[in-house]
């Protein structure tokens, strides 16, 4: 009974958000149209970014306002075309594209059209047929707008999508930048200014995400949120089924299995659905048949279907462990990027099934989506997978004092909203993190922090809410507000720079402080160095495959000493070597991928499949056929 009332409870908390943004599922009440493939595009490049909306290039045709060109989307536009100015682009670019759509949309008025961006980096604003329909701030998270009333007031003409991105970062986006001017007329020629950045990856900007339209009636399931928990052998869903377009709805709830059978069901907009002989999510190589899902159908009346897919685990944190259905689970995985060669940060299949491959022959069981949220269509592979994430917001690199300031704090909120919002049913999503590195000395972070990661844990009470920090202990302003401590640090890299003999006792001394002082666990959530694939050299030096071997083993030799007691995991910084702005400590992109950006080995990545399967087979319930040594 207790357990119900903690169900219960915490839903009522998720629930402070009012709108949903259901990922998009065809059904038999819903119709999907993808608008991937070529759209039409322009940089704007007037010396104030602003002639596109001087001279309402939405209004008509891009093509009868300007040059354009192909872009493809998804996809980053910096790196498509031979033109750096394109590449290093800052302000608007305008994208095009016209859309037929089946006549019984238009002609049936109880039909609901909805277009989606699954995400535009930064600033979007979204017209059809000339009228603006939304506008978002926020570059790795979804929009949508109903756009059926505008396309039925001239049924005749195609549908024309125009789509403004500005990639432009200030002090109080996430994350933030300023903007330069550099007014010397010796130095720059006349209006030159730069972007600047305090975090360690390419500004890839365009539309990253699938855009598409879907349908649904007018009476339809607009939000679900499921809390899940088990006893013994039965398992709980609580689940709340919030109906949009009318004032009662009659519902119809059922949960299925793998096989397709109905397990249980109700017809209460929420309630608990009990699982009997219940089957739960369990996390990769913990269990031999992880990932788990069973299949949620929502039905309003006879109008509309959604099928949510749920995976029924627990989360709880102690002092010292991380347990996931109630079993100490090690986090041993990687931090990635969303980046590959010419799509930038756009989504890419097969890009993605390579990357879980590559987990998985790796005995990697998690990951963190540094430095922002990744795509759903990643997270749904982690919940059929058994991959475990850590959901990281793109607080990244504030470093300014000026972004510990209320819009800044109140913008990284409403982000923390529309990411829970987005991930919150995913079962890998085991915790939330806030931000990465921010300057948390600074005076203002202590209240910043506490009211940020305060809020989050409101919104979902669920699941635990971490904050990466940096090595130096000045920098523990979230501590406090934690659950977990996660803690990145670089000792014989950017401290005492190719000593590696010091990483035992600095790595010993950084675990024992943080430990000491707040009690918590701990995982290092980023360590490693550049390996410049090829470069030799014995004894090692910095940037050769060696140094990166060496560094990976000396760090972990302390963790299988701390693993015993309070360490729960360990990420390495990075899976693939991936695109940063120009500089000189960079050589085309940060080098310390354990595989290349193009996805092959270093020898780092051999040490640690070793590694992940060692750990797997001391941690973990493996099938027969995974066993170490591994043939995936
Ligand atoms: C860490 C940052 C990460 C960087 C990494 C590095 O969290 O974004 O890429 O350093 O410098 O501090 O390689």
């Amino acid at each position: 009974m207790l357990r119900l009332l903690w169900l219960f409870a915490v839903l009522d908390a998720v629930l402070l958000l009012d709108t949903g943004m259901l990922f998009p599922r065809e059904s038999s009440s819903r119709e999907l149209k993808e608008l991937s493939g070529l759209w039409v595009f322009r940089a704007d490049k007037s010396p104030n970014r602003n002639q596109g909306f001087e001279r309402a290039w939405y209004k008509s045709r891009l093509a009868e306002t300007g040059p354009v060109i192909d872009m493809p989307v998804p996809a980053s536009y910096n790196d498509i075309t031979q033109d750096s100015t394109l590449r290093d682009f800052i302000g608007w670019v305008w994208y095009e594209r016209e859309v037929v759509v089946p006549a019984r949309w238009i002609t049936d008025e109880g039909t609901r059209v909805v277009l989606r961006v699954g995400s535009a980096h930064y600033n979007s604003v979204v017209w059809v047929n000339g009228e603006k329909v939304t506008e978002h701030a926020g570059g790795h998270l979804p929009f949508e707008a109903e756009i059926g009333s505008l396309m039925r007031k001239d049924p005749t003409r195609p549908c024309r999508i125009t789509i403004a991105v500005n990639n432009t970062l200030t002090l109080e986006t996430l994350p933030p930048g300023t903007i330069q001017h550099m007014n010397d007329p010796i130095k720059y020629p006349d209006g030159y200014f730069v972007q600047n950045i305090y975090f360690d990856f390419f500004n890839y900007a365009g539309i990253h995400r699938p855009v598409l339209l879907y349908t649904t009636p007018k009476v339809y399931v607009d939000d679900i949120t499921v809390v899940t928990d088990f006893l013994d052998n039965t398992g709980f869903v609580r689940y709340q089924v919030s109906v949009k377009g009318a004032a009662t709805a009659t519902l119809k709830v059922t949960l299925m299995d793998k096989d397709g059978h109905c397990v249980a069901s109700s017809n209460e907009a929420s309630g608990v659905l009990k699982v009997v002989d219940v089957k739960l999510w369990w996390p990769y190589l913990m269990h031999e048949n992880p990932g788990y899902l069973y299949s949620m159908e929502s039905e309003v009346e006879v109008l509309d279907v959604y099928a949510l897919p749920v995976g029924i685990r627990t989360v709880k944190v102690t002092n010292t462990q991380f347990l996931i259905n109630n079993k100490p689970f090690y986090f041993h995985g990687v931090n990635k990027h969303e980046d590959s060669d010419i799509r930038g940060k756009g989504l890419d299949w097969p890009l993605i099934v390579k990357d879980f491959n590559l987990m998985k022959w790796l005995g990697a069981n998690s990951f963190r989506t540094s430095h922002y949220p990744y795509a759903e269509e990643i997270l749904q592979m982690c919940d059929r997978h058994g991959i475990v994430v850590i959901d990281e917001c793109p607080g990244v690199g504030i470093k300014d004092i000026r972004s510990f300031g209320n819009a800044s704090l109140a913008h990284h909120l409403d982000v923390m909203d529309e990411l829970v919002r987005r991930d919150k049913n995913h079962p890998s999503v085991v915790m939330w993190s806030v931000a990465n590195e921010p300057a948390a000395e600074m005076q203002p972070a202590a209240l910043y922090f506490k009211t940020l990661i305060t809020h989050t844990k409101a919104l979902d009470p669920t699941r635990p809410v971490t904050f990466i920090t940096d090595s130096n202990y000045a920098r523990d302003k979230g501590a406090p507000y934690v659950d977990v401590i996660c803690v990145n640090s670089y000792f014989s890299w950017y401290h005492d720079p190719g000593h590696l003999e010091v990483i035992p006792i600095q790595l010993n001394a950084q675990f024992e402080n943080w430990y000491g002082k707040y009690q918590k666990p701990i995982i290092q959530s980023e360590y490693g160095a550049d390996a410049v694939p090829g470069l030799h050299s014995d004894p090692p030096m910095m940037f050769t495959e060696e140094y990166q071997n060496a560094v990976l083993r000396s760090y972990h030799d302390i963790f299988d000493q701390k693993r015993k007691q309070y360490v729960i995991g360990e990420l390495i910084w990075n899976f693939a070597d991936f695109m940063t702005a120009q500089g000189i400590t960079r050589v085309v992109g940060n080098k310390k991928g354990i595989f290349t950006r193009q996805r092959q080995p270093k020898a780092g990545a051999f040490i640690l499949k070793e590694r992940y399967w060692r750990l797997a087979n001391e941690t973990g319930r493996l099938p027969p056929w995974t066993k170490y040594p591994c043939s995936l």
